[in-house]
C-alpha cells in the first residue's frame, strides 16, 4: 500500500512500497552436450528443418542478419549470444555535431554552425547543426565494409517544416544512384531530394543497396533553413532472428510517408534462400542474448511476418542500439521473462504505432509477463484480443510523442501487477479499445523536460491516457469505452524546468504537465475507481507547470470516477481543461486530502480554460480532508452539481 506517512510537502519524494512486479530474466549456463535429435548451430544461416530443436553451441556473429527459422522450430540460444549487424562498420565522425563542425566539409556551408539543443530544441546530445537554406554539408569518407546489403544514409531533421536533400558519393566523388524495382515500377531510393520528416521531427534517409563495399560519404543540403543532427551511414534492416512468410521490401523513404511496413529487404528476390513459414504453428526462442552489434538503423532482434505462427520468446535478453532498433515485431507472441535494453535516441517517424521495442500485432490471448524494459521509445505495442500483461517492469525513456510504456490497440487486455516507472514519459495509452482492465499496478510518473516536438508549448505525461479523440458513440473507427482502471497506486510528480526558459527564446513557453489520468473520450463510459493517487507538485506556485490527478478535456464523456483516494498539494481535477470542453463526468465518493504540512490554499477543482465549458459534471458524496469542496471556475456557463 502507499506509505502516505512519508509524504512530506514540499519537495520530498514519496516512498512507495514495491508492487509484486518482477524481472525474471536470468543468464543461462551453456550446456556442452546436445540431447538426441537436437541440431547444433555454430554459425549464422538457416534453421530449416520444420519442428526441429536447434541449439547454439557457441556465440555466433553475423555482419547482416543472423538466423532464419522454419515452422515449429525451437531455437535454444543455450546461454550464448547471437550478434547481428556486427562487423567492421564505421560511423561518420562527429555525426552528432558534439564536436562542433569538426571533420565536416563546410566549403559549401559557410554559415553552418553547431548550436546547443538547450537553446534550440532537444534532439540527441548537447548540439545540433543549424544549416541555412541552400547550404550543403559533406561528411568525411567512411568505409561501408559489406557489399550488396542495405544501408541508410540518414539525417535527423528537427521539424516537419524543415526539408533536406540527401545524397551519397562514392570513393571517386561520383554521385551514387540506387533504385528499387517492383513489377514494372522503379523508385529512386538514393538520392532523396527535398524531403521533410513527419510532424514532430525524425529522420530522412536515402536507401543504399546493391553497392560494392568501399568508401562513401553523405551530403546533406538544406532546402529550407534547417536544424539537423545524427548524420550517418549505417547498416539497415537486419534481424537477429527472422521468421519469413513474406518479404516486405517497402524500405525506401516514401514508404515511411505512406505508412508501409518493411521486413527482410535484403532477401527480396532471394526468398528461396530462407525457409518460408506459412500456416499455423509455434516457434520458440529462448535462453540467451540477441544483440545488435553495431549502431544500426531500423533493425529487429526478432522479426516475423508469419501471420499464423505464434512466437514464444522466453528468457531472452535483447540489446538494441540505434534509431528504430527494436527487440521484437511479430503477429502473435508470448513474451516471458525477457530483458529489453534499448538505446534508441529517437525514431524515424513517431506516428508509426508499431515502431515500439516490442510490437505484438494480432495477439490472441498473448501473455506478456516477467519482462523488464530499460530505455527505449515506449515499451510494448499490443493489438488483438485478451492479452494478459502482468508482472513487468517498464523503465523506458520516451523522447518522442505518443509512445507509452504500453500502447495497446485491441480489446479485452488485462494489465495488472506491473511497475510503470519511465525514466521519461507516460504510462499506458488506452485508445479505441473496449474491455481493457488495468489494475493493481504501480505508476511513478514525473513531468518531462522539453522534447523536440514540444519545446515551446505545453507537453504532458500521464499515468493513463484514455482517448478516442472525443469520437461519437458508434464511431466506425471504434471508441474508448467499457474500460476499467482500478486499485492502482499512482504517484505523479509535477516539475518545472525554468532553466530551459532562461536559456532559449524558443523554449520560453515550455509548460511541463503531469497527470494521473488524461481523459479525452466521447464514445462511451470508462470507469476509474479505488485507485490511490498522490500528486506532489514540486513547484506548486509555478504559473507554467501543471499537475493534476484528473485532466479532462475534449471529452463529451468524462466517465465514472469513484472511490479514489487522492492526496495532493494542488487541485485534483481540471475539468474543461486546456485540451477542450468536458461533459458528463460522474465523480462520486472520492476522498481528496491535502497533506497536513501543506500551507498553501487551493480549491480541489479547477474548471474551464479560455472558451471551454464544463457541462453536467456530477460531484456526489466526495470527502475533502484539510480543504473544502470548491471550484476555481472561469466565467463560462459551466453546469455542475455537488451533493
Ligand atoms: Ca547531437
Amino acid at each position: 500500500m502507499l506509505t502516505l506517512k512519508s509524504f512530506r510537502m514540499p519537495g520530498l519524494m514519496l516512498l512507495l512500497a514495491c508492487a509484486a512486479a518482477r524481472a525474471e530474466y536470468a543468464p543461462t549456463a551453456p550446456r556442452t552436450t546436445l540431447k538426441d535429435g537436437e541440431i547444433g548451430v555454430s554459425a549464422p544461416g538457416v534453421c530449416a528443418q520444420r519442428g526441429a530443436t536447434y541449439v547454439l553451441t557457441q556465440d555466433i556473429t553475423s555482419p547482416t542478419s543472423g538466423l532464419f527459422l522454419a515452422q515449429n522450430v525451437t531455437l535454444d540460444l543455450n546461454g550464448h549470444t547471437l550478434s547481428f549487424a556486427s562487423g567492421p562498420y564505421e560511423r561518420v565522425p562527429n555525426h552528432g555535431f558534439e564536436e562542433g563542425l569538426a571533420h565536416w566539409d563546410t566549403s559549401q556551408a559557410p554559415r553552418a554552425e553547431a548550436v546547443e539543443t538547450a537553446r534550440t530544441r532537444p534532439f540527441v546530445g548537447k548540439y545540433v547543426c543549424r544549416l541555412p537554406r541552400g547550404e550543403e554539408l559533406v561528411s568525411p569518407y567512411v568505409t561501408l565494409p559489406v557489399a550488396r546489403r542495405s544501408y541508410y544514409a540518414m539525417v535527423g531533421v528537427l521539424a516537419k517544416e524543415m526539408r533536406v536533400s540527401v545524397s551519397v558519393d562514392d570513393a571517386q566523388g561520383r554521385p551514387v544512384s540506387c533504385a528499387f524495382q517492383f513489377g514494372t515500377n522503379t523508385r529512386q531510393s538514393c538520392p532523396e531530394p527535398n524531403r521533410e520528416p513527419k510532424l514532430g521531427g525524425g529522420f530522412v534517409f536515402a536507401h543504399l543497396h546493391g553497392l560494392p563495399a568501399g568508401k562513401y560519404r553523405i551530403r546533406v543540403k538544406a532546402e529550407t533553413d534547417c536544424l539537423i543532427d545524427e548524420v550517418d551511414l549505417q547498416p539497415a534492416l537486419d534481424v537477429g532472428v527472422g521468421i519469413v512468410e513474406q518479404v516486405l521490401p517497402w524500405a525506401y523513404y516514401k514508404c515511411i510517408l505512406d505508412g508501409d511496413s518493411t521486413a527482410f529487404f535484403d532477401w527480396h528476390g532471394r526468398e528461396k534462400e530462407v525457409p518460408l513459414v506459412k500456416g499455423p504453428g509455434t516457434i520458440t526462442i529462448m535462453n540467451g542474448v540477441i544483440r545488435g552489434g553495431a549502431a544500426g538503423v531500423r533493425n529487429w532482434g526478432i522479426q516475423s511476418t508469419a501471420k499464423q505462427a505464434k512466437l514464444v520468446v522466453k528468457n531472452v535478453k535483447f540489446v538494441c542500439t540505434g534509431v528504430n532498433a527494436f527487440a521484437l515485431e511479430g503477429g502473435d507472441a508470448d513474451v516471458l521473462d525477457c530483458r529489453i535494453e534499448s538505446e534508441t535516441p529517437f525514431l524515424i517517424d513517431r506516428h508509426r504505432q508499431a515502431d515500439y521495442p516490442v510490437s505484438v500485432r494480432g495477439a490472441k490471448r498473448s501473455v506478456i509477463a516477467g519482462n523488464e524494459w530499460i530505455g527505449g521509445q515506449g515499451g510494448l505495442n499490443i493489438d488483438g484480443q485478451d492479452a494478459e500483461i502482468h508482472h513487468n517492469v517498464f523503465r523506458v525513456q520516451q523522447t518522442v510523442t505518443n509512445h507509452y510504456c504500453i500502447g495497446p490497440g485491441g480489446d479485452g487486455h488485462k494489465i495488472h501487477d506491473n511497475v510503470f516507472e519511465p525514466q521519461q514519459g507516460s504510462g499506458i495509452y488506452i485508445g479505441r479499445s473496449k474491455g481493457v482492465e488495468v489494475h493493481d499496478n504501480v505508476f511513478r510518473i514525473a513531468a518531462s523536460p522539453p522534447i523536440c516536438e514540444y519545446a515551446h508549448t505545453d507537453y504532458s505525461v500521464s499515468a493513463v491516457r484514455l482517448s478516442d479523440y472525443n469520437a461519437k458513440p458508434g464511431d466506425a473507427k471504434g471508441v474508448c469505452a467499457g474500460n476499467s482502471v482500478y486499485r492502482n497506486k499512482i504517484f505523479i510528480a509535477g516539475r518545472d524546468y525554468p532553466e530551459f526558459r532562461a536559456s532559449s527564446p524558443t523554449m520560453k513557453g515550455y509548460e511541463p504537465r503531469a497527470y494521473g489520468f488524461f481523459i479525452s473520450v466521447g464514445g462511451g463510459v470508462n470507469r476509474i475507481y479505488e485507485n490511490e493517487i498522490v500528486v506532489e507538485h514540486q513547484a506548486p506556485d509555478s504559473a507554467m507547470a501543471g499537475a493534476y490527478a484528473f485532466f479532462i478535456g475534449g471529452s463529451d464523456n468524462g466517465g465514472e470516477i469513484f472511490r479514489n483516494r487522492i492526496t495532493t498539494n494542488v487541485p485534483a481535477f481540471w475539468i474543461a481543461s486546456s485540451y477542450g470542453p468536458a461533459a458528463n463526468a460522474k465523480i462520486h465518493e472520492n476522498t481528496v486530502t491535502k497533506p497536513a504540512g501543506v500551507a498553501r490554499a487551493f480549491k480541489p477543482v479547477r474548471m474551464g480554460c479560455s472558451s471551454f465549458t464544463a457541462t453536467n459534471i456530477e460531484f456526489k458524496g466526495n470527502t475533502f480532508v484539510n480543504l473544502a469542496f470548491g471550484v476555481d471556475a472561469t466565467d463560462r456557463p459551466h453546469t455542475y452539481t455537488n451533493n
